[in-house]
């Protein structure tokens, strides 16, 4: 007689217990052992507890292979869902298996465990593992989609009212955390079709709800180092390059800038130099965009020319709404009449929120994450390295971006999530997306190559740069160790079928493969920078900068300006969208770029799925790397006027889950 020692844990989040019965059988190279029953004697598997359990066989099963955990249901009427996060055996050899689990099941349903060291696909053995990985692999779509997987995400969302019913379909939950966020936030005006008449109006409705930074924004929002400053240290450091030749259709002459040069100083010699930056908009052009009161709504696709100052500054020097030159087209320079070169930059920057929402952030960071969390979850089994290096990346990933296309493709956009589909509509939002798709490559999402292809190496204060390289930098190291551990040479690599497939099924046009394990390192590196570091990036400043409405709005009412001199304050309030559509904005950035109690910081696994020690230790070093990097941060920041907090490692989310 062999007996094991096994212990089961559930989960510490609401409701992970169960009263069902639990069935434990231990599957080795030697045979099986005996149907074992949980004794959870009349109390439920509570959450965050472990129980105990003897599991007995004839003799020894020989190398442990597989863990069956079967969950009967008690009372049939009920769906008693189990989160069950780990099983740890311990066999009559005095040997310690973990097998990681962290996943619901329902009642009736039955899963198998592995346990031990990460293996590849080319070092299993045994027939018994192989006829795993199929069924496996079988129900991985009903795994993700599965109530209780969402459930659990929608307990994050604070607002959302106690005494919804535990099991939510996901349809009648997908409108409330915003609708309520608005009418917490602005209480009577949500829904107002009523226009600002003053910037003193906006002023007084967000003095309620601020942060330091939006407030900051809301008394400098007219400056132009600040709109400047905003292309690096903002939401969207993506778009602005190194321009060393103008555009044949932006006709910026010396005469314009000079006033705005020191002394001496030419556009020309500037631009040699590579002080000269330039932000092109030229994929919003002819983006269809939405009706709104029976007219379509104008999109700005501009160009804005930014000079770096001697005193390091990026100043804009000229701003042209369209693309087109012509003499409806004017070039606004700051020289011009102060509303006239504020209503410019309005436009702008308007145009540059709704590319930063749809391309850099939903595109980029939400869909990309998808598209390597599903392959993830296709192509390799659980034990696969890479599954647990990756999986902790994807947490969330897929319930956040079912919601965000519901209210995106849903027929009224009911959810505010994504509302940049008030400017476009449907058509003119999945062109902006097909367009923007086209011109992604690889090596655009490597953010080394990616600041090197834009010539902004030097430019100084760039602190997204600085601390996103420096992150690019400890997550590659983190990634080497640990990829290094498990191919030791190319040869790995190659054999590897299981990695051959999952860069296949993420590029399906190009065929892929990888020979190197430096290959992979890269690969894997950027997959995990871009669900982390680009996504808050992008992400978590939303509020700070865009609350604000006259700093970049995600709708105008009006066309941009086709002449000088004829702009007032007036037209800048005809603009902004109406009090009811601003609040809206407001408490979906705010909701958006909320920090939520069980956000799990980057480098962070609370899920332990690697057992070997020196695995352990690599996810420690890489801690302590991170670790230091944010007391830098935060010191670099007390000295700053104007902190950027949004990259230090603390703040930033190890997967894209809002
Ligand atoms: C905010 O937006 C306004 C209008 O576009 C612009 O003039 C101002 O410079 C911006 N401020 C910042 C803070 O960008
Ligand atoms: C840099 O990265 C941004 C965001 O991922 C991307 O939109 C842009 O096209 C990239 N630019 C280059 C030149 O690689
Ligand atoms: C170029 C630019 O605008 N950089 C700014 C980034 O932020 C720092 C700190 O607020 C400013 O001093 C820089 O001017
Ligand atoms: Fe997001």
């Amino acid at each position: 007689m062999a007996e094991y020692k096994v212990s089961v844990t559930t989960g510490g989040m609401q409701h992970a217990g169960t009263l069902d019965n639990i069935f434990i059988v231990l599957f080795g190279s030697e045979g099986q052992s005996e149907r074992a029953r949980l004794d959870n004697s009349g109390i439920d598997f509570k959450s965050g507890t472990a129980s105990q359990i003897l599991v007995k066989s004839v003799s020894s099963l020989g190398k442990l292979l597989l863990l069956k955990v079967e969950k009967d249901s008690f009372l049939h009427l009920l769906d008693d869902s189990w989160y069950c996060s780990k099983v740890e055996v311990m066999t009559p050899e005095g040997e310690e298996i973990a097998f990681p689990c962290y996943r619901w099941i329902s009642s009736g349903e039955e899963i198998q465990l592995r346990g031990g060291k990460a293996l590849k696909v080319f070092e299993e053995e045994h027939p018994l593992l192989i006829d795993h990985l199929s069924l496996q692999q079988q129900c991985i779509n009903a795994e993700c989609f599965s109530n209780d997987v969402l459930f659990e995400f929608f307990c994050r969302w604070a607002v959302v009212d106690k005494k919804l019913p535990r099991r939510i379909h996901f349809t009648d939950i997908s409108e409330l955390p915003a609708e309520l966020n608005v009418e917490l936030m602005f209480k009577g005006l949500a829904g107002s079709c009523k226009e600002w008449k003053s910037i003193e109006d906006l002023e007084k409705v967000f003095r309620s709800r601020k942060t330091s930074m939006s407030e900051y924004v809301s008394k400098h929002w007219k400056e132009d180092d600040f709109f400047g400053y905003q292309f690096l240290n903002a939401t969207n450091p993506n778009v602005i390059k190194r321009c060393r030749k103008l555009p044949p259709n932006f006709p910026v002459t010396e005469e314009m800038v000079k006033p705005c040069l020191p002394n001496g100083f030419t556009l020309k010699e500037e631009m040699e130099k590579g002080n000269i930056f330039l932000c092109d908009q030229r994929i919003m052009e002819g983006i269809p965009t939405r009706v709104k009161d029976g007219n379509p709504l104008h999109m700005t696709a501009g160009l804005c020319l930014f000079y770096m100052n001697p005193e390091g500054k990026l100043m804009p020097l000229a701003i042209q709404l369209n693309q087109k030159a012509s003499a409806e087209n004017p070039v606004f320079l700051p020289t011009d009449p102060e509303k006239d070169w504020l209503l410019a930059k309005l436009f702008f920057k308007s145009a540059d929120l709704v590319e930063c929402e749809v391309v850099h952030h939903l595109l980029i960071t939400h869909f990309l994450s998808e598209v390597f969390a599903v392959a993830t979850l296709r192509c390799f089994p659980t034990i696969h390295p890479l599954y647990k290096l990756l999986i902790p990346h994807f947490r969330f990933t897929l319930h956040i971006n079912i919601m965000g296309r519901e209210a995106l493709l849903g027929p009224d956009g009911a959810l505010l999530f994504y509302r940049v589909r008030d400017s476009f509509g449907l058509e003119g939002l999945l062109e902006l997306m097909g367009r923007a798709l086209s011109e992604v490559t690889y090596s655009s999402l490597c953010l080394p190559e990616n600041i090197t292809a834009r010539g902004l190496e030097s430019i100084p204060n760039f602190y997204y740069r600085d601390d996103a390289l420096k992150l690019w930098n400890i997550i590659e190291s983190f990634v080497r160790s640990v990829v290094k551990d498990y191919y030791p040479s190319d040869d790995a690599v190659c054999k590897d079928t299981e990695l051959q497939e999952w860069i296949c099924e993420i590029f399906t046009q190009v065929p892929a493969s990888f020979h190197t394990v430096e290959e992979v390192v890269k690969f894997v590196t950027m997959v995990i920078f871009t669900a982390s570091v680009q996504h808050a990036a992008v992400n978590n400043g939303q509020f700070d900068f865009h609350s604000w409405i006259p700093n970049g709005s995600l709708q105008l009412q009006k066309p941009p300006p086709t002449s000088k001199g004829q702009s007032r304050m007036n037209s800048l309030l005809e603009a902004f969208p109406n009090i009811g559509d601003t609040v809206k904005f407001a408490a979906m950035f705010w909701m958006l770029s909320d920090t939520y109690t069980d956000m799990v910081p980057l480098g962070e696994y609370p899920e332990e799925r690697f057992s070997e020690p020196h695995l352990k230790q690599m996810i420690k070093d890489f801690q302590a790397e991170l670790s230091y990097l944010s007391e830098e941060i935060s010191l670099r920041n007390s000295k700053l006027p104007v902190p950027y907090a949004y990259l230090n490692p603390k703040q930033v989310e190890n997967s894209v889950a809002v």
